[in-house]
């Protein structure tokens, strides 16, 4: 399957509600007034594109009706889907410019991180690059065992410890590896539960003075796991991290069994942050390159 119908299949459930609900107030109105606006808000808001982001849309479709002298209330799609697809903007591919370039993987338990590595470096290894993992998640055996799973199927190498293990000093063991290596990247996956938030926001600094001591002049990407299936909540997340740490890309996971796929449009336009990739299901090739129109595409059906 191509990246563009996984990516519509990953959307289906989102698509089909948003949908329904789009094409009953379209068969219910003659023409496009402010109740029609007033209704289409509402069905935005329901498909968790939360409400600020989807005044925001309203505002921008008015904008395009009145340019455009549209009447007909079976245009919308199209112009919703457009300023979906002008909203989410360019691509950001990640930035790997150095040798080695740094990913270090955050977020919250359950979410998909480890898994996420396993697809990405799957990824980056099919593109010819040379990629070392660093087992940081040292909270719990069976997570060091999970990554060094992922690690065999994507057949990239692995550094890690016993559990128990302070995780900065994994993160050191792992650049040093990669050095001596000579590795294009290294991706560390860290902990998402820890005895409690305060712990596993001081953790995440310490990993970071880390990375900043050993890789000064590196490209270093920080990105956010997110599941898409907890809707608004994936944006509260998203504040928290924000504050400890600087954020350069969400990788939103589970958009296959969610109708909540909306969120990725509240999160980037709230958060300003770009979704860099998407999982839409739990298989190594399942994590996919975002991309704005094709998204757009998915989620809005503008043949019928
Ligand atoms: N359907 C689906 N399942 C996913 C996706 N990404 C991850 N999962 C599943 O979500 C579950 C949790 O994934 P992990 O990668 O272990 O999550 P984690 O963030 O590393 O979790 P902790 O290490 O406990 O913090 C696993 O069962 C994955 O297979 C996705 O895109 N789609
Ligand atoms: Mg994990």
């Amino acid at each position: 399957m191509g990246f563009f119908s996984k990516i519509k299949q990953g959307l289906t459930k989102t698509k089909d509600s948003l949908s329904n609900g789009i094409t009953s107030i379209v068969n219910s109105f003659t023409k496009i007034d402010e109740e029609f606006f007033e209704e289409l808000e509402e069905i935005l808001v329901m498909s968790d594109i939360g409400v600020e982001t989807s005044e925001f849309i309203c505002g921008e479709l008015r904008k395009k009706v009145k340019e455009n002298g549209v009447t007909d209330p079976t245009e919308i799609k199209k112009l919703l889907n457009k300023t979906i697809s002008e909203m989410m903007g360019e691509t950001k591919p990640l930035v790997l410019d150095t040798k080695p370039s740094m990913i270090l993987v955050i977020g919250v338990n359950g979410v998909g991180k480890t898994t996420s590595i396993g697809k990405l470096s799957a990824i980056l290894k099919s593109q010819g690059k040379k990629v070392v993992l660093g087992a940081a998640d040292t909270f719990r055996a069976a997570a060091i065992e999970q990554l060094s799973e992922w690690a065999n199927r994507a057949g990239v190498d692995l550094v890690k410890s016993v559990d128990g293990t302070d995780p900065a000093s994994v993160v050191y063991d792992t650049i040093a590896s990669a050095k001596a290596k000579n590795a294009d990247v290294i991706i560390c996956d860290t902990a998402g539960r820890l005895h409690n938030k305060k712990n596993l926001m001081e953790e995440l600094a310490k990993i970071n003075r880390v990375i900043n001591r050993e890789l000064p002049e590196s490209s270093i990407e920080t990105l956010l796991v997110l599941d898409a299936s907890t809707g608004q909540n994936a944006v509260n997340q998203a504040k928290e991290f924000m504050n400890v740490t600087n954020i350069t890309g969400i990788i939103l996971t589970k958009l296959d069994g969610t109708a909540k796929g909306g969120i990725i449009i509240s999160i980037q336009k709230q958060l300003g942050i770009p979704v860099k990739f998407v999982g839409v299901g739990e298989g190594i090739e399942d994590l996919l390159p975002f991309d704005a129109e094709e998204f757009a595409d998915g989620i809005i059906d503008t043949e019928n």
